[in-house]
Parts: structure tokens; sequence; C-alpha cells
């Protein structure tokens, strides 16, 4: 699944806006006078044109916004993701101060059309474009905050990870128990491996083959790591999210200790993560060139690896597959 955020236009400020607004009616608002047409008549015509393309340029941009930003059908893994990130009451906010602004400046062209149409003298047809030229502008200006927030809003959501909608596997576990190594070991000795930032943290997603079909695995470095009582709520917020991507999550395990954890620590981590979860985790003890599996590890798990070297891959991989099967 492909989030189509990066489709945002560039978003102006109000003033920009308006600039842009009046130049595109000064060129597309021309009337050609007729030969013996009286010159309010042709003013008539001129400046109609000018305040039906005024307000056509500037809703035509708005609507251009608020259409992307329909967040109506996205997959609660990016509603979660753009909630932790953005805010989704913001951007609903802010597009409905959008199409307000859209719908504002319609009434005002059909009001200033009409006064045009019966006005009488030709500096009143002037003047009256020029009131609606205002109208325009400060709607524009009310909503300039919207502007800021919305760019900048523009910004996070271009930068949003892009998922492929198959089989996913998350990788957790603490640092230096070989994560990253699982994933290069998974998914090929040169894996084509797309970083992407996710809330402050990166996230990093490989994918695999088997029977002609691709597994995606992802690696969130510095986010499945911590217990989570350690977490600010965004990273919670973000954490939580990785539930509706995932399928399955393996949790890695390193039993030599050379990560640094010692394995109640470690352990404690699982648990917590186990908890917050209710998709199936698999634990896996990586490093076992190492230390070997022994009483004590044989009670956590019996998925013993070597991502350095491969020992166990393939095995975990068939893991996944039956799982896969009975889901
Ligand atoms: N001996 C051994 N070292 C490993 C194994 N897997 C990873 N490492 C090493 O452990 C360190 C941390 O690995 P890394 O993949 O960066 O861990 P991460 O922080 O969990 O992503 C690196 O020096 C790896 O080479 C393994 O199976 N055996
Ligand atoms: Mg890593």
């Amino acid at each position: 699944m492909v989030q189509n955020f990066k489709r945002l236009p560039t978003i102006l400020s109000a003033d920009e806006l308006t600039k842009f607004t009046f130049k595109r009616a000064s060129k597309e608002g021309r009337a050609v006078p007729k030969k013996g047409q009286p010159k309010y008549i042709w003013a008539k015509r001129a400046e109609g044109k000018r305040v039906m393309a005024a307000s056509g340029a500037i809703t035509y941009k708005l609507k251009r916004i608020t259409n992307i930003l329909m967040l109506d059908d996205l997959t609660p893994f990016y509603t979660e993701l753009i909630d932790a990130t953005v805010g989704i009451e913001k951007i609903k906010k802010a597009t409905g101060v959008l199409s307000w602004a859209s719908t504002t400046i319609e009434k005002y062209e059909k009001t200033y059309r009409y006064k045009i149409r019966i006005a009488k003298k030709e500096e009143d047809i002037y003047r009256l474009r020029g009131e609606f030229y205002g109208k325009l502008a400060s709607v524009l200006k009310k909503i300039d905050d919207q502007f800021t927030f919305l760019a900048k809003a523009r910004e996070e959501l271009k930068n949003l990870p892009s998922f492929e909608d198959t089989f996913t596997v998350v990788i957790a576990g603490p640092p230096n128990v070989g994560k990253s190594t699982f994933l290069q070991a998974m998914t090929g000795a040169k894996p084509k491996v797309d970083v992407y930032p996710f809330t402050t943290k990166q996230i990093l997603v490989g994918y695999f083959e088997r029977r002609h079909k691709r597994y995606q695995i992802v690696d969130t470095p510095g986010l499945l790591d911590r217990r989570l009582d350690d977490r600010n709520p965004i990273e919670r917020q973000a954490i939580m999210a990785l539930e509706h991507l995932a399928n399955v999550v393996l949790f890695i395990f390193d039993p030599s200790e050379t990560c640094g954890f010692p394995m109640h620590e470690q352990t404690n981590i699982y648990n917590d993560i186990k908890g917050a979860f209710s998709i199936p985790i698999i634990p896996v003890l990586n490093k076992s060139d190492l230390k070997e599996p022994d009483e004590k590890t044989n009670k956590i798990s019996n998925h013993v690896c070597a991502a350095v070297d491969g020992t166990g891959i393939d095995e975990l991989i068939a893991e996944i597959l039956k799982l896969e099967a009975s889901q």
C-alpha cells in the first residue's frame, strides 16, 4: 500500500496564494471588446470573467489540498502514524477550515457576479471587482495559520514510509543483539533495504521471497529495544502503529550477553512488548556461535540462530511461513 501524500502540492502562504490568484485571474479573465459594443457592457464581461477566474483558481487549489488530505480510507497503521507525527485532529481542522474558505469564496463569487451584472455604471463595475478581490484576500488571510501548519505537515507526510500490503515481519529486541544483521541475513547477501524517517527514528524495510511471494521485513532501530515505560507518548503511539503493520514480531535475544544486557533485562523487554501487542511474537536466540543453548535458554525459545553466518535462518523462515498459513 503506497500512500499518496507525495502528491500534495506545495502549500503557499495566504499572501502568496492571493498574488497567485490575482495573477491567474488577470490572465484568464480577459474579455475582448467587440466592435461597437458600449464600454460598460464590455467591462461587465471582463470583470465578471475575472471574478470567476479568481474564484476558480483559488478554490481549485484549496480543494486539491483537502481532497488529498481526506483521511477516510487510510489503513489503521497510517492513521496511527499520522496521528503520532502530525495529529489527525489538526489535519481535520485544517481541511475543514480550507473547505470553509472555498465555500465562502464561491458565495462571494456568486454575489459579486450578480452585482456586476446589474451594475449601471462602469466605475461601479471596477469597484465591485475590487471589492471581491478584497474579500477573497481577507478570507485567505484569516486562515493563514492553517497554511503554515499544512506546509509543515506536508513535509512530515511526504516522508512517511511506504509499505507493501503483504505479510510483514517486524524485528524487535534490545540494542546490539543482532537485529540489523538479522534483517540482512533474512533478505539475502546484498539486500535492497529502504530507510525512512519514522517519527523521530528511522525504519528499515527489506524483502525476501518464498514460493513466489514477497515478504516484508521491518527493522525499527531504537524503537522496540526498551521497556515501553521509558517511552514518550509519541513513541508509544508509533510503536502501537506497528501492530497494524506487522503480522508477526521476531524478538531477538542475545544469550551471549555480548550486547551488554543481561538475560533478565532482555526478558523484561520481551515481556513488555509481548504484553503490548496482540499479534504473535516469535522469540529467537541469536549469536549461537558465541553461546550454545542451555537449560535456561531452552525455556525461552527453541529457535536458535547465528545471524552472522546464517545458521538457523531457513528454519526460522519456515516457521514464519507455517504461522502465516495458520493465520
Ligand atoms: N558472534 C555473533 N555476532 C553477531 C551475530 N549477530 C550480530 N552480531 C554482531 O552483534 C553486533 C550488533 O549487531 P546489530 O545487527 O547491529 O544489532 P542491532 O543493534 O540489534 O541491530 C554486531 O557487531 C554484529 O556483527 C551473531 O549471530 N553472532
Ligand atoms: Mg540495528
